[in-house]
């Protein structure tokens, strides 16, 4: 059966807004300083200063490359220079992390002197789906708490490197037909639409649950040459017809994550970037893509696995470390996992 969204009634008419949303639940914590509202609000205020930025990109000549290599040794877009250095003011001054990190930048982001330190580190992707940014494609923004886990006015690298399933909340922005914010703090995930008008995220998704299984699958074909027998054979199978099984399913790939792992999340199916002979630990980030999808995913009663265990059990043992994903319905990344151990 087919989910239809809306905003769910509220007593006073208004609607449900992000920061609202976050205080209702923040509330239900009594030891809760209000610290994790703060740095959500200026999450979303990035969010939307990015939103903004993307929707006018082909008039405020922000379109095309500043020139520089980033560290994933990719040319670096304007707009992605722009989403990492917005996400990085909004939330350096505000008092609530002691250290960032960012898929644009090669080391941990220190605190400047000037503000105060707090008790969250934040990891992001400023902008996921760079290549499609000057095709008006959807893109999107990804980010990751954690609590720290040392002491001291900075945080340090370790408290970079703790493992998925230590995430406090997770989320990301899709810069599509609307700009939506979906976010997790481990118990249900909720999904946020942007009304332009008014500048505020209402609550148009609450409780979004993957269904346990999809129709569809998604990768890039265009690797198939490089895959190992595995990855070949499973995909083989999700192609080959078995109408009881609900196969062959449909490929759908935009080349975004955030845009993949959003159909994904509503309608169910798989995403996978496997490793492949060329990069056995495939293409996308573990700190800045993969763990905080996986703490969404498996919070909406998904699954997301290397291929061999759970995303979230990886013990990340470098900033930009990569591993294979495969992430979406529980079955369909159990069936992933049974032929990856094939
Ligand atoms: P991009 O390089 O365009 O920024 O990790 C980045 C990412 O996009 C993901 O968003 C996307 O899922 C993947 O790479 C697409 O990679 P391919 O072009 O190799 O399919």
């Amino acid at each position: 059966m087919e989910t239809s969204w809306g905003p769910p009634p509220t007593t006073d008419g208004i609607g449900t807004t992000l920061e609202r949303h976050i205080l209702e639940r923040q509330r239900a914590h009594p030891q809760a300083t209000g610290d994790f509202t703060g740095l959500f609000q200026q999450v979303a205020l990035a969010a939307k200063l990015i939103a903004s930025r993307v929707n006018q990109a082909g008039l405020a000549g922000i379109l095309g490359l500043t020139g520089a290599i980033n560290v994933q040794g990719e040319e670096v877009q304007k707009l992605d220079d722009f989403a990492n250095r917005t996400l990085i003011k909004c939330v350096e001054a505000s008092g609530h992390v002691c250290v960032m990190a960012s898929e644009e930048v090669e080391e941990i982001i220190l605190v400047p002197e000037r503000y105060p330190t707090g008790k969250y580190v934040l990891m992001f992707d400023p902008l996921d789906g760079s290549t499609n940014i000057d095709v008006n494609v959807s893109i999107g923004t990804i980010f990751s708490v954690h609590r720290r886990v040392t002491v001291g006015r900075d945080g340090t690298l370790a408290d970079c490197l703790q493992r998925g399933s230590a995430q406090i909340a997770a989320g990301y922005v899709i810069y599509g037909s609307s700009t939506m914010l979906v976010y997790t703090t481990g118990d249900g995930v909720h999904g946020f639409t942007l009304d332009p008008s008014v500048g505020e995220f209402f609550l148009s998704h609450e409780n979004i649950r993957i269904p346990p299984r999809g129709k569809t699958y998604s990768i890039n074909e265009g690797n198939a040459g490089k895959w190992d027998k595995p990855v070949s054979d499973w995909v083989s199978w999700l192609k080959s017809a078995d109408a009881e099984a609900g196969r062959p399913y449909a490929l759908r790939y935009v080349g975004t994550l955030v845009a993949d792992f959003h159909r994904t999340l509503l309608k169910g199916g798989v995403f996978a970037y496997p490793g492949d002979k060329k990069s056995p630990q495939g293409k996308l980030r573990l700190l800045y893509e993969c763990a905080p999808m996986a703490l969404i995913a498996e919070a909406a009663r998904g699954a997301a696995s290397d291929g061999k265990g759970r995303i979230l059990d990886i013990v990340p043992t470098e900033l930009h470390a990569r591993t294979p994903l495969f992430i979406g319905s529980r079955d369909d990344v159990a069936d992933a996992i049974r032929f990856m151990g094939s």
